[in-house]
């Protein structure tokens, strides 16, 4: 596929923190000496007592440990408002943007933000919360998210954030998994125009077994709904803190110490709870926050991930907070209430930095260049993707019709087990190449493996694995640390094992092309899921594609694709035939799609992310074996795929 190059912007690195020559020589800096480049790099934070010890990581499994500045001590909460409220009290830390366009935005100052946290972590110490005990936090996007993580954090409690669209099995899942005493949830939730019952939901997940440890369960009054209240279990937020005193002693922290667990589904089994901790994760979350993102003092930074999702932690909360940013938090969604919307908040707030989803831009590119182009989107500098691969062809209209060609795109690789990004470009320093997360950020040592784990050098393909910690690493999977072991660290020994694919070009830079387990092995030829799908998407009348590998008698495995096509586009044969022949004309004969499903929706988690597992499942024909689904955010769309799959 034909690669275009887009060199850094002379303006934009004029001003810019890093620049080519800045990134090379820092970046050789933190790999010869890591433990003096994060030492320095440390001091971004407010030490109770700063570390002299760095990084004592070793991925050798006899000697097993990921740990980092272990003889620090520090508070996440006061390093993300205390600090701050002598030089930046009145500056708006979240400005928050509802549901609907015509209620007021809230803009809520460090000041603020500071006493409601406070008020908070007095009322949960009041409540019997001690350091280290688990609360669950169910809520909408609405800034009592961001305090009740942040009051967790100033006592030192770990907080578990469960995403509000998540069905009340799979909130009691995660409650007994990590023995919730207290979950904080609002009375309901609003997304679109369409209400969630929060706190109905809370009260099924409380009759399942294992979730006997909930103590009390707090009540954000959002919406007015009225929602039954059992005491003494039950406490409306408001009223327990009333009366609460601003001031809040901080727990001071050691920097291994937890900070929050985080469930996130792996491709099998019971979804894993990630555990982050205090000092490492802090560090590289508003770290790397400032340097991805060019972070200035008078940026208005938008990203439009959920709360319950990693992003939403250290890129809407921990990483701006602890920057002292303004960051904002939106409870809607693109298309609430009409296309435009995403384009109208920047309008209206003038944000400067905007951070979203590759599925997000196919779904607004699908809608036609109108909706954006009735918006000014002047404020915007810098525009950012996360999540999934991005085809060249969404890369390049977010670039040139949401950015209008004067803004870098940074397409950001990263896990909710690595903290935070650890490929993407630099905007004041790298080449851009739509489709590229490329090069490694700062002390990070990516590498590609074949299958033998024998380290590939220069352009090639393989599995992409890092070769040593970095402070935002996961620690461990919560109560399973075998799992934790058996999952990242036995494939590859030695080496950390990310799960994806990945290739290397001539330049050194990075193509992320998937999930392993979606790379498609055609008469022992691998291809990338992402790459025909990309294909697919390149083509004027498709919106959306997912592809999947099947069984296939002579080639092994065979390509099978789901399609959605734009508004106003009808499925033909005619057109399924010129698909399939475009496809082969932009990637190759190899390439040739042996099955083209027309899809109207396809099977996302509540995160988007395409859930390809039960899309392999339907292209086998084999319906009864879908497995878990209960993560779907709308499941009728996978009764429609079966039914059309089995009556063609
Ligand atoms: C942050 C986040 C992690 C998986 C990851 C990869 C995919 C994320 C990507 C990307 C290509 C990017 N992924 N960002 N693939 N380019 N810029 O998404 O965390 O939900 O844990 O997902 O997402 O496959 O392994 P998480």
């Amino acid at each position: 596929m034909t690669q275009t190059k887009i060199p850094v912007d002379p303006a934009f690195a004029a001003t810019a923190q890093i620049t080519a020559e800045s990134y090379a020589r820092d970046y050789a800096h933190s790999i010869a000496d890591p433990n003096e480049f994060w030492a320095e790099k440390a001091q971004r934070l407010d030490w109770i007592t700063v570390p002299t010890r760095i990084d004592e990581s070793n991925f050798a499994l006899d000697d097993f440990r990921v740990r980092w500045f272990a003889d620090g001590e520090l508070n996440v909460a006061t390093n993300c408002l205390d600090r701050h409220l002598a030089t930046r009290g009145d500056k708006t830390a979240i400005l928050w943007e509802p549901d609907e366009p015509n209620e007021p935005a809230q803009h809520i100052s460090y000041r603020e933000l500071h006493a409601r946290v406070g008020r908070l972590a007095n009322a949960l110490r009041k409540l019997g919360i001690r350091q280290g005990d688990r609360v669950t936090i169910y809520l909408p996007m609405i800034p009592e998210a961001a305090v009740a993580m942040l009051a967790c954090a100033r006592i030192g409690a770990i907080h578990s954030v469960v995403f509000g669209g998540f069905s009340p099995d799979s909130l009691a899942g995660r409650l007994a998994d990590c023995d919730s005493k207290l979950v904080i949830t609002a009375d309901e939730g609003r997304r679109g125009g369409k209400r969630i019952p929060l706190k109905a939901n809370v009260d099924e997940a409380l009759k399942r077994p294992g979730t006997t440890a909930v103590e009390t369960v707090l009540v954000v009054r959002h919406t007015g709904a009225a929602v039954p209240m059992q005491m003494p279990r039950d406490r409306w937020y408001e009223a327990v803190v009333e009366g609460q005193p601003d001031a809040c002693a901080p727990t001071a922290m050691n920097a291994e110490d937890p900070l929050f667990i985080l469930y996130t589904s792996g491709s099998t089994g019971k979804p894993k709870g990630v555990l982050h901790t205090t000092g490492g994760y802090l560090l590289f979350a508003s770290y790397t926050h400032a340097c991805v993102f060019d972070l200035r003092e008078d940026d208005v930074y938008w990203c439009t991930a959920d709360v319950g999702w990693v992003t939403g932690h250290s890129y809407i909360v921990y990483g701006p907070l602890a920057n002292g940013a303004t960051t904002v938090m939106f409870e809607g969604v693109p298309n609430h209430p009409d296309h435009s919307r995403f384009w109208d908040v920047i309008d209206k707030h003038r944000v400067t930095i905007f951070y979203t989803a590759p599925t997000a831009i196919r779904a607004l590119m699908r809608e036609g260049a109108a909706p954006v182009q009735r918006t000014s989107r002047a404020s915007l500098r810098l525009l950012g993707t996360v999540g999934e691969p991005i085809n060249p062809e969404a890369w390049r209209w977010y670039h040139e019709t949401v950015g209008e060609k004067r803004c870098p795109v940074v397409d950001t690789w990263w896990q909710t087990e690595t903290g935070g990004i650890l490929i993407s470009p630099l905007p004041g320093a790298t080449d851009l190449k739509p489709g590229s997360a490329t090069r490694p950020f700062f002390g990070i040592r990516p590498a590609l493996v074949d299958a033998n784990g024998a380290i590939l050098d220069g352009a090639a393909e393989g599995n992409l694995v890092l070769l040593g910690s970095w402070p935002g690493q996961m620690r461990t999977v919560y109560g399973d640390h075998a799992r934790f072991l058996d999952t990242y660290f036995r494939t590859y020994p030695g080496s950390y094992f990310t799960g994806d694919g990945c290739r290397r070009d001539e330049d050194g830079d990075y193509w992320i092309t998937g999930r392993v387990d979606d790379v498609i092995n055609v008469s022992g030829h691998r291809i990338g899921t992402a790459e025909v799908e990309s294909a697919l998407v390149a083509h004027p009348k498709v919106a959306e594609a997912a592809v999947v590998g099947f069984p296939h008698d002579i080639k092994g495995q065979g390509i099978y694709a789901y399609v959605t096509l734009n508004a106003g586009e009808n499925p033909s044969e005619a057109l399924r035939k010129e698909l399939i022949a475009f496809v082969r004309q932009e990637i190759g004969a190899i390439a040739g799609i042996d099955h083209l499903q027309w899809a109207p929706g396809l099977p996302k988690t509540r995160s988007g992310k395409i859930m390809r597992r039960i899309l392999r499942k339907i292209a086998e024909n084999l319906p009864d074996q879908l497995g878990d689904i209960s993560t779907l955010a709308d499941p009728a769309v996978v009764a429609n795929l079966v039914r059309e799959r089995r009556d063609a």
